[in-house]
């Protein structure tokens, strides 16, 4: 049978219709974009492991999704490929920011693909990266608290610690697993911010679309007040290095989000945020480009694996004055914002 590329749509979860370029093959039709470094979505059945003899990995086999007339998934999560499609535009949205943005043309920036799995074990409330299978996976939630967690924000989210592993490497422990941390939260937001998707708007929220009734907060993180989840840290103290990567990584975004949008209360795309800053100041934001401009450059020239928050603040200078002069307003601005933050 002869193999071309197609054009098809899905229904997703969260981003109502959505393109998605697909590969025909004799009949049928496969989830897998070869405009996108044939990047591609599997059905891990369920299943959490691969045992061969006595040796199991993490790794259950990803099939990879079929469909009969490149209209894909019903919307509705009952659907199997339904959260297929979520993943899959995920991925191209991710892939989409890096080409448009950075010119960086996938995770690893050398035109390949990866490939998502979902449907990952039973109730599973994660999703994850896997350098060794550049591959992605997805739980589908336990349906209470979190449900399938295929939002454009995760997505993003996860795959940037991709771009992160091939980059700055930052070690995830300490200070640079908060980065680490922080780096997924910011591009994962800008992703979902560049994907313009009404459905799934943008926003400085991490898994809005993801939380269930059963979850006791509007999103797993909050970037405008990072304590606002009740664990992580808005401000930086000696005690930051100490916390789960998870909550140390609220000093990094409390500063990508007043970079951006600057201090006080302010509405974004019909959300409402209020970022008081650690030490009264008052900060002029400069704009989510510029943030992810300055962030990128960051992460790709200057920072190294062991880069804590005031190697950020430093190799943050060093591109914004790159990129913008170092008498610049961008300049002043992420002094600005790292001093709000108690960095420097
Ligand atoms: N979803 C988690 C994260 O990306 C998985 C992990 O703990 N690495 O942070
Ligand atoms: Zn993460
Ligand atoms: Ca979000």
């Amino acid at each position: 049978d002869s193999v071309e590329h197609a054009a098809g749509d899905g229904k997703s979860l969260y981003g109502g219709t959505v393109p998605l370029e697909t590969t025909a093959s004799g009949s049928t039709y496969q989830l897998k974009d070869a405009t996108r470094g044939g990047t591609y979505t599997g059905d891990a059945a369920n299943r959490t492991d691969l045992c061969i003899l006595a040796i199991c990995l993490n790794r259950a086999p990803a099939t990879v999704f079929t469909d009969t007339d490149n209209h894909w998934g019903t919307g509705a999560a009952t659907d199997r490929s339904t959260a297929a499609v979520d993943a899959q535009y995920g991925t191209d949205m991710t892939w989409d920011y890096y080409e448009d943005v950075h010119g960086r043309k996938g995770i690893a920036g050398d035109g390949k693909g990866s490939f998502n799995r979902v449907h990952y074990g039973n109730d599973y409330n994660n999703a994850f990266w896997d350098d060794s299978c550049f591959c992605m996976t997805y739980g589908d939630g336990d349906g209470t608290q979190l449900g399938p967690l295929v939002s454009l924000d995760v997505a993003g989210h996860e795959m940037t610690h991709g771009v992160t592993s091939k980059t700055a490497a930052l070690t995830y422990s300490g200070e640079s697993g908060g980065l680490n941390e922080a780096t997924s939260d910011v591009f994962g937001t800008l992703v979902e911010f560049h994907a313009g998707n009404s459905a799934d708007p943008g926003d400085y929220l991490i898994g809005e679309k993801v939380v269930r009734s059963g979850f006791p907060r509007s999103a797993l993180r909050y970037m405008d007040k990072p304590s606002k989840d009740g664990v992580s840290v808005d401000c930086w103290s000696a005690g930051t290095k100490d916390l789960d990567v998870h909550y140390s990584s609220g000093v990094g975004n409390h500063f990508a989000y007043l970079l951006a949008e600057g201090s006080g209360a302010r509405t974004v795309n019909g959300v409402r945020y209020d970022s008081p800053t650690c030490d009264g100041s008052s900060v002029t934001g400069i704009g989510r480009d510029k943030l992810g401009r300055i962030w990128y450059r960051a992460l790709t020239v200057y920072m190294t694996s062991s880069t804590n928050y005031a190697g950020a603040r430093a190799s943050m200078l060093s591109a914004a004055k790159d990129l913008y002069g170092a008498g610049s307003v961008e300049y002043g601005a992420v002094g600005a914002a790292w001093k709000a933050v108690n960095v420097g």
